[in-house]
């Protein structure tokens, strides 16, 4: 761990070197927990997602050294860089906490994820089938699966270096070359990973990396004729955005991972103790900065009171402070813009009746830290039981049958996640199957799995992440122990 890490890559990452901006301009990163700057970055615009795009043309031509390689090859290249992800943990990690502002901890465990991924991923390469067809007449007919062409992604500044893997992993084991960019916020872990990409031995133009910002140089990914494909993951306002772009541009496919307001059922039968927690985790991990975030707690009418006791305490005793320090569990929220958005849901629940049962302010008076937050008395039509906040704010609302929770649960433009908490079985599935959400979990919350995909019903999101590619073969899902389960849809 490295508090005072030397930050030496800032330029943009194209066809294997790092270079300017066409401009000449650069951007300030900030440190959330001290509102100081960190370092000046490149700053991309069109011209540089050109050029980028003419490296990954180059990386794709036919018979170049990556359309050449063998699948097993690109395996191996995809697994070395999750293995210099893993040699390189306290510098990712630091980097990542001194632009983020998640403690040490938590960066750590996400490299983990990170390099998790990429390996998931590596291992599909040489798997990736096509089929033949018994048709008519007297032919021979079969598929091949190709790569998809140029992908370009966006990726938000919550996981920065966990949604470069999700978006990197998929897209290189197909054999596509990427143009990626990373959030404004924090770009600096991005441009480091593409440093080891270099180091793994991946060819020229396959990888680039082009720090930036939305309205310039992620406007360009999406609207570029010669992209084929943009995966992002970001609001759900941009995401109608890309798809605009995408549409008036070339029909490029797409895929959106946006917002949420995924609701987690707390039932009477439930053990308590274990739900508190499980409610805790789900709403106040990475600072509630998370888009599957169990961010509508429903909790029974037998036991609202005990659960609302129990969670204000448990919300009150979690720790704040500097990501640097062993034992913080939240740090600052990531910009001054998330800090105000998030206090001002704050001040809007209050103002609408909620009662505070825990925080409700900012933390000290440097960096954009806010306290763990509590709300009971909230109905659902209170606006931070409708609106993403995207923070550590926990609201906890009343209900009585399930079926009726099914129904409220469902009352949303969203349909990210769900969960269920309860000691019967029938609950459990009879929730899984009704609610309208892309992951459920049973007894457990956030349990994000490589192996398992992820993504949104409704305006949640279009298109799946991660694994579960064999999910038609014949042998269903039935291992699963009904005492914590993650289910996909
Ligand atoms: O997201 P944006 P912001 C939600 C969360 C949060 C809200 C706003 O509710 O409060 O979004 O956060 C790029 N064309 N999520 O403003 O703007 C941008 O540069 C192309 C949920 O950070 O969507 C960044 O790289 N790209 C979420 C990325 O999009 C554009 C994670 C995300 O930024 C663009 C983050 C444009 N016109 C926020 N405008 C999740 N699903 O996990 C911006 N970008």
């Amino acid at each position: 761990m490295t508090r005072n890490i030397s930050v030496r890559l800032t330029k943009l990452f194209i066809n294997n070197a790092f270079v300017d901006a066409a401009s000449g301009k650069t951007f300030p990163t900030i440190n959330p927990a001290t509102e100081t700057k960190i370092a000046d970055v490149a700053e991309a615009d069109k011209a540089d997602v050109d050029r980028a795009v003419e490296a990954a043309k180059g990386a794709f031509k036919r018979g170049s050294v990556w359309r050449n390689m063998d699948a097993s090859a690109r395996g191996k290249l995809i697994y070395k860089l999750a293995e210099l992800i893993d040699s390189n943990v306290p510098q990712l990690a630091s980097l990542e906490s001194l632009d983020n502002g998640k403690p040490y901890e938590d960066s750590v465990f996400d490299m983990g994820c990170a390099s998790d991924t990429f390996r998931y991923f590596a291992g599909w390469c040489d798997k990736i089938e096509g089929s033949t067809i018994p048709s008519d007449g007297p032919y021979f007919t079969y598929t091949r699966k190709e790569p998809v062409g140029i992908v370009g992604q966006i990726i938000p500044w919550n996981y920065p270096v966990l949604m470069l893997a999700w978006k990197w992993g998929p897209a290189l084991a197909a054999g596509c070359p990427i143009v990626l960019k990373p959030a404004e916020q924090t770009p600096l872990t991005a441009l480091f990973v593409a440093n080891l990409t270099k180091e793994a031995g991946f060819p020229d133009g396959v990888i680039n990396v082009l720090p930036g910002y939305g309205p310039t140089a992620g406007a360009a990914i999406a609207s570029h004729p010669d992209i084929s494909k943009v995966a992002f993951t970001g609001s759900t306002e941009v995401g109608h955005s890309i798809m605009a772009a995408a549409a008036a541009s070339n029909l490029k496919r797409v895929s959106l991972e946006l917002g949420g307001k995924s609701p987690l059922v707390i039932c009477a039968d439930a053990d308590l103790e274990m739900a508190v927690e499980v409610a805790h985790n789900a709403i106040f991990a990475n600072h509630g900065q998370n888009c599957c975030a169990g961010s509508r707690t429903y909790v029974q009418e037998g036991i609202y009171d005990a659960f609302v006791k129990k969670a204000a305490e448990k919300a009150a005793s979690r720790v704040v402070g500097d990501p640097f320090e062993s034992g913080v569990q939240q740090g600052p929220q990531v910009d001054q813009e998330m800090f105000n958005k998030v206090l001002n849901y704050i001040k809007s629940g209050v103002e609408q009746g909620g009662k505070l049962e825990a925080g409700g302010k900012r933390k000290g008076d440097k960096g954009y830290f806010i306290e763990p937050t509590v709300f009971s008395n909230v109905t659902d039509d209170f606006k931070i039981a409708r609106e993403e906040i995207f923070g550590p704010v926990q609201t906890i609302i009343k209900f009585k049958s399930l079926d009726e929770v099914i129904e409220r649960a469902n009352d949303t433009k969203y349909g990210l996640a769900a969960g269920i908490v309860t000691s019967n079985i029938d609950s459990a599935n009879t929730f899984a199957h009704a609610v309208n959400a892309g992951s459920v979990w049973i007894n457990c919350y956030d349990a994000v799995l490589p192996q398992a995909p992820f993504g949104g019903f409704k305006e949640s999101g279009i298109g799946r992440e991660l694994g579960g590619k064999l999910l038609w073969m014949s042998t269903p899902n039935s291992k699963l122990s009904p005492q914590r389960s993650r289910i996909s849809k």
